[in-house]
């Protein structure tokens, strides 16, 4: 089995219920490599960047403002960067399909993620979806500086 990076967020609708430390320690037993953790407040620009493959989307507007906490009043996420034998694959299933309550009901999605009766999906975490967008998240969230080793190939000043 190839060894892949992925990206992990533990987003605010998850700290706002302190899940944080649930949901890491079912990531734990897969036993992966941590290779960067770090608390950061998101910014608009960082959401819509990390988000553009849904920018067409009727919900995009309240994504963005899920992910930087304004729906749950907590300013920040928790991101890391995992390794192993079929890293991304392994992480998503863990976590489970996007919508709650499509998602397998062992998972952590379907176990404690939720629609909330205002209607928002708070499925409390990101996981990256392939090697091309793990890259391109990976190096979105984190600065080479941030990881214990290189995972990604080094961006150019230009595009920061
Ligand atoms: P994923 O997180 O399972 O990869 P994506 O389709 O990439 O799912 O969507 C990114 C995020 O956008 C989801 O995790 C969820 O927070 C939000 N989202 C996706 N579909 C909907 C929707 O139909 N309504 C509200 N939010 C959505
Ligand atoms: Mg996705």
């Amino acid at each position: 089995m190839a060894d892949q990076v992925t990206l992990v967020i533990i987003k605010p609708d998850a700290l706002r219920r302190g899940l944080a430390g649930h949901i890491l320690s079912r990531l734990e037993q897969l036993g992966l490599e941590m290779v960067g953790a770090k608390v950061l407040s998101v910014s608009r620009a960082l959401a819509e960047e990390h988000y553009r493959h849904l920018r067409d989307k009727p919900f995009f507007e309240e994504l963005l403002q899920h992910v930087q906490g304004k729906l749950h009043g907590v300013g920040y996420v928790l991101a890391f960067v995992l390794s192993g034998p079929e890293a991304i694959r392994r992480v998503r299933e863990v976590t489970g399909a996007t919508h709650p309550e499509q998602a397998d009901p062992l998972s952590l999605r379907g176990s404690v993620g939720r629609m909330t009766t205002q209607g928002w999906m708070e499925n409390l975490l990101h996981a990256s979806e392939n090697e091309a967008e793990a890259r391109r998240e990976i190096a979105l969230w984190f600065r080479p500086d941030e990881l214990r080793r290189p995972v990604v190939p080094r961006r150019s000043p230009a595009r920061r």
